[in-house]
């Protein structure tokens, strides 16, 4: 067996859009003066908008308090001061090692794919000006369950060609990652080695991604 195709996570792994993310949930969270933080933070990490505002709200004591339209109205407010912050990418917001790692996988004749949880994935790969890398983009509006289910892994693998087990996942999320451990896939993680522990290769930073230290690492274990 050998890698078909890679499959990227957005936020964290290919931008830093989860530093943008964390921001406007911050000022959601302060206009409705409940406590928010970076380690409250790291739990909202690849999961989706609605089932984000359902744990700060929790966090508030206000998550029965409120109806269906008032949660959908302040996840709104959280994506209006999301996508103000985001106006400013460009592609100099790549982070490090990501525009040599899709150049490589492209060159190696293996086929990319996007699975974020974000809807406004779209807007960024166009603002990066990437989006001619990946053969697919799945949109997490048509999927039944989010992070941590494969679901949307299985999802970009399908719409690849590629069998799961061909496929390496990369993510920053503890979410994602068994999202993609789930899906039969190979992990790749980037973040510490406590929240990354269910990885089967584990950097500190994107800039350590390289291709062939990945490849050759998946060679070895769908060996054993
Ligand atoms: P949006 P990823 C996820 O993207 C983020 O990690 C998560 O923090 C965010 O709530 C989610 O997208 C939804 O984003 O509000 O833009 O639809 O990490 O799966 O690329
Ligand atoms: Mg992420």
């Amino acid at each position: 067996m050998d890698v078909k195709a890679f499959i990227f996570d957005l936020d964290g792994v290919i931008t830093d859009t989860a530093e943008h993310h964390y921001q406007a949930w911050g000022l959601l969270a302060r206009e409705l003066g409940i406590p928010f933080d970076r380690t409250f933070n790291e739990r909202l990490k690849g999961i989706d908008r609605m089932q984000s505002l359902e744990l700060i709200l929790e966090r508030g004591g206000m998550r029965d308090r409120l109806s269906r339209s008032e949660k959908e109205a302040m996840a709104g407010r959280k994506n209006d001061h999301y996508t103000q912050l985001i106006e400013g990418i460009t592609p100099d917001h790549l982070l490090p090692g990501i525009a040599e790692l899709l150049r490589d996988v492209r060159e190696a004749g293996m086929r990319i794919g996007l699975a974020s949880a974000s809807r406004n994935a779209g807007t960024i790969l166009a603002k990066l000006q990437i989006g001619h890398y990946f053969d697919t983009v799945v949109d997490p509006a048509l999927l039944a369950k989010g992070k941590p289910d494969p679901e949307i892994f299985l999802k970009a693998a399908a719409d690849l060609k590629a069998t799961p087990a061909c496929c390496v996942g990369v993510e920053d999320a503890e979410a994602g990652i068994r999202a993609i451990r789930g899906a039969g896939m190979f992990a790749v993680g980037v973040g510490t080695p406590e929240a990354m522990k269910e990885a089967d290769l584990i950097v500190t930073g994107t800039a350590e991604l390289n291709f062939e230290k990945i490849v050759e690492l998946y060679r070895i274990k769908s060996k054993v």
